[in-house]
């Protein structure tokens, strides 16, 4: 049996990636719903309908665990999806907060995310729930997306986009920034030359391979095998496109299915 990860589009390749590295002996299905992308400006009601779609999609493929890599279906169907399924289900944020709260010494953390995640207000309450003298700066990154899924994540152009959409967040005095959009540590090299080498990137998709791994030993379903894992991928948009972003992010050939 296998590992499902879902997100709306190439984003959450960034937390199967990291979980490759941390279980690479796990059979994994990737689902991008590159149709319906961008989550981030869709209504509660349709990212929880979408979510309950890929979660019946994974379970006809006999999935064992579900792993909703993408913040924003984590902000809004985390809890229904928990709620639904027979199977374990993990989200991003949490995990995502607590390597944020680790890691900043000011007690000054910025998040960049969809709009969807920044009015669900989930990382400020997750991190406030941990350490509530954390201040928590946020900032909607929308174009961040589109500038992935069009495979406009280097170069000089897209650098300075970059530095204008981050400018608000430039005065907070933040020496942490979370990533809180799985598709954003594809444009990390961007993020960070925007905002300089003091501040420190989180990328929640580290900390979800371990809550990963933990889910599987409490719950005795990890695979005992040493044989790699065999991966699938599946997209709703354009097959070609997510195979040349998929490859480059991934370092390896794949086969996308529609
Ligand atoms: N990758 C998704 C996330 O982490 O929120 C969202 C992308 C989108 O659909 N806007």
């Amino acid at each position: 049996r296998s590992i499902g990860f879902m997100d709306s589009g190439v984003g959450g390749l960034t937390v199967m990636r990291e979980a490759q590295k941390e279980i690479p002996n796990e059979n994994m299905i990737y689902f991008g719903d590159e149709l319906r992308l961008p989550y981030g400006e869709k209504t509660i009601e349709e990212i929880q309908k979408y979510s309950i779609q890929i979660s019946k999609f994974f379970l006809k493929h006999n999935i064992k665990l579900m792993v909703i890599a993408c913040n924003t279906a984590t902000a809004r169907s985390l809890e229904m999806l928990k709620k639904e399924l027979p199977i374990p289900v993990i989200g991003v944020i949490e995990p995502g907060s607590k390597l944020a709260v680790s890691s900043t010494k000011d007690k000054r953390i910025g998040v960049i995310a969809t709009n969807s995640t920044i009015k669900s207000g989930s990382y400020e309450k997750n991190i406030n729930k941990i350490d509530n003298a954390v201040e928590v700066f946020s900032l909607g990154c929308p174009e961040f997306v589109t500038m992935v899924e069009s495979e406009n994540y280097s170069g000089y152009e897209n650098q300075s986009k970059v530095n204008t959409i981050l400018a608000p967040m430039m005065g907070n005095k933040i020496d942490t920034l979370v990533l809180g959009c799985t598709h954003f540590p594809i444009m990390k090299n961007l993020i960070q030359n925007a905002l300089g080498s003091k501040v420190l990137l989180v990328d929640p998709g580290i900390a979800v391979s371990k809550s990963i791994k933990n889910v599987l030993y409490a719950n005795d379903i990890q695979n005992n095998s040493n044989n790699v894992g065999m991966t699938s991928f599946f997209t709703t948009g354009n097959a070609s496109s997510f195979k040349r972003i998929a490859e480059d992010w991934l370092n390896y050939k794949v086969e996308v299915a529609n």
